[in-house]
């Protein structure tokens, strides 16, 4: 599809989004959308690695979806089938790219330049992928599943915009889903619609959209953008003027603790007293165990209270009521720690050459003006 077209296809679905300058289709929220429980569809994040598929009308009637591989029977079936003959599941789960924050690394890094909203949080309904593996029979020697779909790169027809995959681990788990419903809508084409994977935890690119082929590997996979550097951590610190050595990097298989402060926004000017800091938290496998904010740039810090959440891989909203009598700047700050003590870098994220997992602590400026 042109890109102009599916410039004006997201326009219209999704008016409040930041459009990023690339050859994809690839828009982020503003922080001020990302405030609820979950995410409406119309302020949920978009990101692509090539043009979009061209499905017809009719697509959800045919589609289908074929398991391969490493498995004693291959089966494919039809989006009918799969509600008909397996359980229907529903979580909630944040998606987040692992780019998200790329913007604020510096040395500033190669790829799209995310500032914080590459992320939002959804009930997703779908069957879970370890009953189509059970129905299959995965092989002893599975160790991993590609991930399949008919979207393309730019300028390169016939080349799989990617394909990503799971450790066969995280493929059973029973929170890994191949989803058909958000927010209890059918699936959006956008999202991937009529089928994709949910991979809660994971980085988003992990959550193959438009979904045709599952083929079970006996070897990590080695789709496109599986490779080389690609969502991949380097295991030992590395700084920009590095030689990189992709055989030092390692898949990135779980995102890390995270808090955003979705009110107040950057640049506001609050009368002195109290001012009530509100915002989300998250994290990949770890759950989060709680939130501290600061007023003063960090030299004191106050526990915010923290809603319960929707399940261990849903955000829980905070709030922290300040006091800011000073008039003047305030940064405000809001760091997360997770259940293992895993906490958010004060002074910028470990720096990584596609800079992915940026998890530094997001600090808001703004002023206490005389009233
Ligand atoms: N087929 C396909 N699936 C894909 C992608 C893509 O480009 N094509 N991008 C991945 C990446 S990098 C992310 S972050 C998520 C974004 O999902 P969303 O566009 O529904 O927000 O989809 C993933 N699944
Ligand atoms: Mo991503």
């Amino acid at each position: 599809m042109a890109l102009e077209i599916e410039r004006a296809l997201l326009r219209l679905a999704k008016p409040g989004l930041r459009l990023l300058e690339d050859e994809a289709l690839n828009a982020e929220a503003p922080v001020d959308l990302l405030g609820d429980d979950l995410t409406p569809i119309p302020s949920f994040f978009i990101r692509n690695n090539g043009r979009l598929p061209v499905l017809g009308a009719d697509a959800a009637d045919r589609w289908a979806l074929t398991l391969d591989g490493e498995v004693e029977r291959p089966r494919a079936w039809t989006l009918a089938e799969l509600k008909r003959d397996f359980p229907v599941v529903s979580l909630t789960a944040v998606l987040e790219c692992a780019g998200n924050g790329r913007a604020g690394f510096s040395a500033a890094t190669e790829g799209l330049q995310w500032t914080l909203g590459a992320i939002g949080c959804a009930r997703w309904t779908g069957v879970r992928l370890a009953d189509l593996l059970a129905a299959a029979g995965v092989r002893r020697s599975a160790a991993y599943t590609g991930h399949f779909s008919p979207d393309e790169r730019a300028g390169k027809p016939g080349q799989p915009a990617i394909s990503r995959g799971l450790p066969i681990e995280k493929a059973l788990a029973p929170e890994t889903l191949v989803a058909f419903a958000m927010n209890d809508e059918p699936l959006p084409y956008l999202h991937g619609g009529p089928l994709r994977i949910v991979a809660p935890g994971f980085p988003g690119s992990a959550w193959q959209k438009w979904l045709t082929r599952i083929a079970v590997r006996d070897r990590e996979h080695d789709g496109e953008k599986m490779t080389g550097t690609n969502y991949r951590l380097p295991r030992e610190p590395v700084r920009p003027s590095d030689a990189i050595d992709p055989a030092r990097f390692t898949v990135i298989t779980d995102m890390p603790v995270k808090a955003l402060i979705t009110a107040p926004l950057a640049g506001f000017a609050a009368s002195p007293g109290e001012l009530a800091v509100r915002g989300v938290a998250w994290s990949g496998h770890i759950p989060v165990a709680s939130v501290a904010v600061s007023a003063d740039g960090g030299a004191s810090w106050c526990e915010a209270s923290l809603e319960a959440g929707a399940g261990r891989f849903a955000w829980r909203r905070f709030t922290a009521p300040i006091m800011a009598d000073a008039v003047g700047p305030v940064t405000i700050m809001a760091r997360a720690t997770d259940a293992k003590g895993g906490t958010q870098p004060l002074d910028g994220a470990p720096w990584n050459p596609r800079g992915y997992c940026n998890n530094a602590v997001h600090r808001v400026v703004g002023a206490i003006v005389p009233r």
